[in-house]
C-alpha cells in the first residue's frame, strides 16, 4: 500500500472527523509537563543555547507563495534569531545529496528530502523542519522552550487511527500510523540515533521507514502540544480553553493559495498574512 493512497483515504477521514462533535484533546504526562513548563530538564533548557535556530521549510515550486507566507509569519513573530532555509529538491540534486527517483504518488517535492534536515544542519544542535502549508500565529521561542535533549526528535503526535475499517464509497480505509507527524519535527541533530539519516539512507529507505521514524524507539520521540501543528479540518478550538488556541495552523487539506480552498477554515488568517507580506515586500522594493 503506497503512502499516498493511504493519505488520500485519510483526507476523507479528516473531513468526516471535522463533522463530529468537539472533543477536548487529552495530553499524556509528557506534554502536560511541557505545557506547564515545569519538567525537570527545562531547568537547563531555560538557558539552552540556540545561537540561531535553523528552520528548514519544505519547498514546492507549485506552492511558492505558501512558502513565502509561512516564512514571513515565522520571522515576524519570532523573538529569537532564526535562520530560514527552503528545502528545494532541484538544489539538493545539484549538490548531490538527493538522487532518488520521484514516485508518481509523492504529493510534494519534499516528501522525502525533509529527512535530510539533520544532515543539512551538519548534525549539530536542534533544527526544525516544517511543511510550507503552515501559518505561524505564535512565537517560535515558546516552542524551543519545550526542547528536551533526552529526545532524538519531538513532534505533535496526532492520532489518526480510523474508528471503522469498513469500505466507504468503495475505497478501503487503511490505517496509516503516525500520519502527519513528520510535517513539523524538531530534530536533535546531534543525537547519535539521528546519525543514521545520511543522504544514502534518505535516498534509499521506504516512506514507511522514514515517515514513521522507524530508526527510533518510541521513547526517543518527544511530544509537542497539538497547537503547534493544528490540523485544519481535524483539530478544534475549545472556547475558553487557551491551551487549544492554534500557534501554528497546518492547512493539510489544501490552503487558501488554491482557489478551491480559499474559503477554508482559518483561510482568512492566511489571506490577511498574505496582504501584509505583499505590503512589506513593496516597502522593501521602494526603500
Ligand atoms: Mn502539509
Amino acid at each position: 500500500m503506497s503512502t499516498l493512497i493511504a493519505e488520500m483515504n485519510f483526507k476523507n477521514e479528516e473531513v468526516k472527523k471535522s463533522l463530529s462533535p468537539v472533543k477536548k484533546v487529552e495530553f499524556g504526562p509528557v506534554s502536560k509537563n511541557l505545557i506547564n513548563g515545569n519538567h525537570v530538564n527545562n531547568k537547563e533548557n531555560a538557558d539552552y543555547k540556540h545561537p540561531k535556530l535553523k528552520i528548514f521549510i519544505g519547498y514546492d515550486p507549485r506552492e511558492d507563495i505558501a512558502y513565502e507566507v509561512c516564512k514571513y509569519s515565522l520571522l515576524k513573530r519570532s523573538s529569537i534569531p532564526i535562520e530560514v532555509t527552503p528545502i528545494k529538491q532541484s538544489e539538493l540534486r545539484e549538490n548531490g545529496v538527493y538522487w532518488r527517483e520521484r514516485g508518481k504518488l509523492e504529493s510534494t517535492e519534499f516528501s522525502f528530502s525533509r529527512f535530510l534536515t539533520p544532515h543539512l544542519a551538519d548534525y549539530k544542535g536542534w533544527a526544525m523542519f516544517v511543511d510550507c502549508d503552515f501559518l505561524y500565529l505564535g512565537d517560535i521561542k515558546e516552542l524551543t522552550n519545550l526542547i528536551d535533549d533526552t529526545f532524538a526528535i519531538m513532534c505533535v503526535q496526532h492520532d489518526y487511527t480510523p474508528k471503522e475499517t469498513t469500505k466507504m464509497d468503495g475505497a478501503v480505509q487503511t490505517v496509516y500510523p503516525r500520519k502527519n507527524w513528520s510535517s513539523m519535527v524538531l530534530y536533535n541533530c546531534e543525537h547519535p540515533k539521528n546519525r543514521i539519516l545520511t543522504p544514502e539512507v534518505v535516498n534509499r529507505e521506504s516512506g514507511a521507514f522514514l515517515h514513521r521514524f522507524q530508526w527510533l524507539e518510541d521513547d526517543e520521540i518527544g511530544e509537542i502540544p497539538f497547537v503547534w501543528n493544528f490540523l485544519v479540518g481535524h483539530n478544534r478550538v475549545v472556547e475558553g480553553d487557551s491551551s487549544t488556541f492554534p500557534k501554528a495552523i497546518h492547512y493539510t487539506l489544501g490552503g487558501p493559495w488554491f482557489e478551491a480552498w480559499k474559503d477554508c477554515e482559518f483561510g482568512d488568517l492566511w489571506l490577511n498574512e498574505l496582504e501584509e507580506y505583499k505590503k512589506a515586500k513593496e516597502k522593501k522594493v521602494e526603500s
